[in-house]
């Protein structure tokens, strides 16, 4: 294996697994094959002796794992900016979406739109993300919730891959909303999702795995089971927007499915973090959702850190409840929002992302063996990435050695 190319001179956040802190290394050097797998992560002292194409100094840069958002509803039509104003008039979320608002309206968009108009509305959201050194996001489907808008909007979210250098995982969300053809008859939707939909999805590989809104606005747990069941039923994985709005004992039906994540989870209890911990379902939290809705209920921080549940942060993307696509800015809210510390911010958008995604095997350290995904910044100390509010010290971001 020859090294490819070398990056010297540089201070590291490894995010290794097992180290303290951030598996920091002063004088560091990562090395890269041609395949962009990462050869050797570590001091520079101690580094094989590597034929190198290509040398960069770094000049004492730091350098993390490329970012991940493990949790996004990037790919949609139309905006939302007016329901912003409706909720500045006092209207809550929820009674937006009651009175046919909310989710629907950006169905209605969406439905209208071709797969390329939705690849084209959801390139500058995902530039936006890029720009601070994301190389994976995962994109949910629901805004279709017919067979064939599913089916458009994640192939438009995969087209995104192509477009761009960034890996793309795929979540299928058709239970996001009851659609208008459906209403009086969520059952009837939810059969449509189980026997049409996730065989459909699953046929084409388009999604690793199926999401669901478990909530009083969105499926019951005994709904979303039998979506759960059927995802099993093809070999798909599971997670769930969980405990949200309500607890509805979400997160341990996730658990029992052994979900990647449950996401959201202000009103989660602590049989709730039990359940995720016995099953290694990953805590994912949506710091700018709770920020946009005005939410006071925080998720249970301490209980998940009692419990060893790993964190993981996401913008959560998307036109109603969070129009955030800065990572970034994600983590100033974990830290700010929630009380996250710098290591558990930075972690929660590297290595616990990855795990959120069932990924970390290939990417969400600075490990041989993974994904040459780096982002290089213009820093003192990693404390910066998180601490600053609306400005991005990204130097370089590299995708698979490039
Ligand atoms: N929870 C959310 O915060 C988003 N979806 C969900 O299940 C909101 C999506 C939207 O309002 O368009
Ligand atoms: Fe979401």
């Amino acid at each position: 294996m020859h090294g490819q190319r070398i990056w010297t001179n540089a201070r590291l956040a490894t995010l290794t697994l097992g180290l303290s802190g951030l598996g920091e290394i002063d004088h560091g050097l990562i090395a890269c094959d041609a395949d962009g797998a990462i050869l050797y992560a570590g001091p520079e002292a101690e580094a094989p002796t590597l034929p190198a194409a290509e040398v960069i100094d770094c000049e004492g840069r730091w350098i993390t794992p490329g970012l991940i958002d493990p949790h996004t509803h990037l790919v949609y039509a139309g905006d939302r900016a007016h329901e912003f104003e409706l909720r500045l008039a006092g209207a809550s979320y929820e009674a937006i979406a009651r009175a046919g608002g909310g989710i629907l309206s950006t169905v209605t968009a969406t439905r209208a739109a071709t797969q390329e108009q939705l690849t084209a509305a959801a390139l500058p959201r995902l530039d936006a993300l890029i720009a601070e050194g994301v190389t994976t996001v995962e994109i949910k489907s629901g805004y279709g919730l017919t067979l064939a808008d599913e089916l458009k909007q994640l192939r438009a979210a995969r087209a995104l891959g192509e477009a761009r250098d960034v890996d793309v995982v795929l979540s299928f969300l058709g239970a996001h909303a009851l659609p208008p053809e459906y209403v009086g008859d969520a059952d009837g939707y939810i059969a449509s999702v189980c026997e049409q939909m996730i065989p459909a999805v699953a046929a084409e590989g388009l999604a690793g795995a199926v999401d669901v809104f478990c909530e009083g606005i969105g499926f019951t747990p005994a709904q979303t089971r039998r979506v759960f069941e059927a995802a099993r039923g093809h070999g798909l994985q599971v997670k769930l927007h969980a405990e949200q709005l309500s607890n509805q004992n979400g997160a341990a039906l996730a658990a029992e499915f052994c979900a990647l994540s449950a996401d959201h989870l202000e009103h989660l209890d602590e049989a709730g973090v039990a359940a995720m911990a016995l099953a290694g379902t990953v805590a994912v939290l949506l710091p700018g959702a709770y920020y946009f809705v005005r939410e006071t209920q925080l998720p249970p921080i301490a209980l998940l850190r009692a419990h060893g549940v790993p964190i993981a942060l996401a913008t959560d993307c998307n036109p109603g409840t969070s129009p955030l696509t800065s990572l970034l800015l994600t983590m100033n809210m974990g830290a700010t929002l929630f009380r996250l510390t710098v290591e558990e911010c930075l972690a929660g958008v590297t290595r616990e992302a990855a795990r959120a995604l069932g990924r970390l095997d290939q990417i969400g350290t600075l490990e041989a063996g993974k994904r040459c995904d780096l982002a290089i910044w213009e820093i003192e100390r990693p404390a910066e990435l998180v601490y600053r509010m609306g400005f991005n010290p990204l130097h370089t971001r590299v995708r698979g050695g490039r």
